[in-house]
């Protein structure tokens, strides 16, 4: 069977990885979540028990959760390297360090954020607090991430990989939490703008939003959530 991909809207960073099997080009399907609904119901525990997305149910039948987990799985099989690289290269090792910094610290900044806008009871002194926390910690991250990556036209080198995909599922939180303008990180800018105009990421998001695209063709359809969790939970 092709792998199904569980993505979570509005705005999840499992986007990138949607981008990112794209680019793979091979058979996959996708399982589109609401995470302010259906992923809160105690059935989706079946699926993660810490009731997130992204969730990869592999091509055994196997539900498998962690971004970097994914993403391992992925490249494991990206045989003719369209979005990772030679285990043991350079490159690869780059890869990962870069996926783990925006899967870690940069992706954790915004975690006071989400927290201030989601709370359950209105708390405007706690919520003041967790903004100002988590402006400054975006900001910090967005200047070291800044700091890391050259000036090559993707995260490494001049095609988008893996790295690329998980960035560009979260770089939009900047905007949506209002925190700086996103062109004071010049490099940072471009390979965004860059990779929000990627047919595949142009894709992603569509389907992200519900609307109808068109992609490469690798992608074979949608599949409910209902039946994921039936056919697939533990
Ligand atoms: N460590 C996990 C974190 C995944 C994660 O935090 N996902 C967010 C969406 S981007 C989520 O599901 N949050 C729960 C919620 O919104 O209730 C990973 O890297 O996959």
């Amino acid at each position: 069977m092709e792998p199904i991909l569980i993505y979570g809207f509005p705005a999840g960073s499992s986007m990138g990885l949607v981008a990112a099997l794209e680019w793979l080009g091979k058979p996959y399907r996708l399982c589109r979540v609401d995470m302010l609904g259906e992923m809160r119901d105690p059935s989706y525990a079946r699926i993660n028990a810490r009731h997130e997305t992204p969730a990869l149910i592999t091509d055994d039948g196997r539900a498998l959760t962690e971004t970097m987990a994914i993403a391992h799985w992925l490249a494991a099989r990206d045989d003719d390297r369209r979005i990772s690289f030679a285990p043991q290269s350079k490159e690869a090792d780059r890869m990962v360090q870069l996926m783990a910094f925006v899967n870690t610290g940069f992706t954790g900044a915004f975690s006071a954020l989400w927290t201030a806008l989601e709370l359950d009871e209105p708390d405007p002194d706690f919520q003041d607090a967790l903004r100002r926390f988590g402006h400054k910690a975006v900001i910090e991250r967005h200047r070291k991430l800044e700091a890391m990556i050259g000036d090559t036209a993707y995260l490494v080198g001049d095609r988008p990989t893996l790295a690329d995909g998980i960035f560009v599922g979260v770089a939009r939180w900047l905007d949506i939490h209002a925190v700086s303008p996103s062109d004071r990180w010049p490099r940072l800018e471009a390979l965004r703008r860059r990779l929000e105009a990627d047919p595949a990421v142009r894709f992603a998001t569509a389907l992200e939003n519900g609307e109808a695209a068109t992609g490469s063709g690798a992608c074979r359809g949608h599949v409910a959530l209902t039946e994921v969790i039936a056919r697939f939970g533990q």
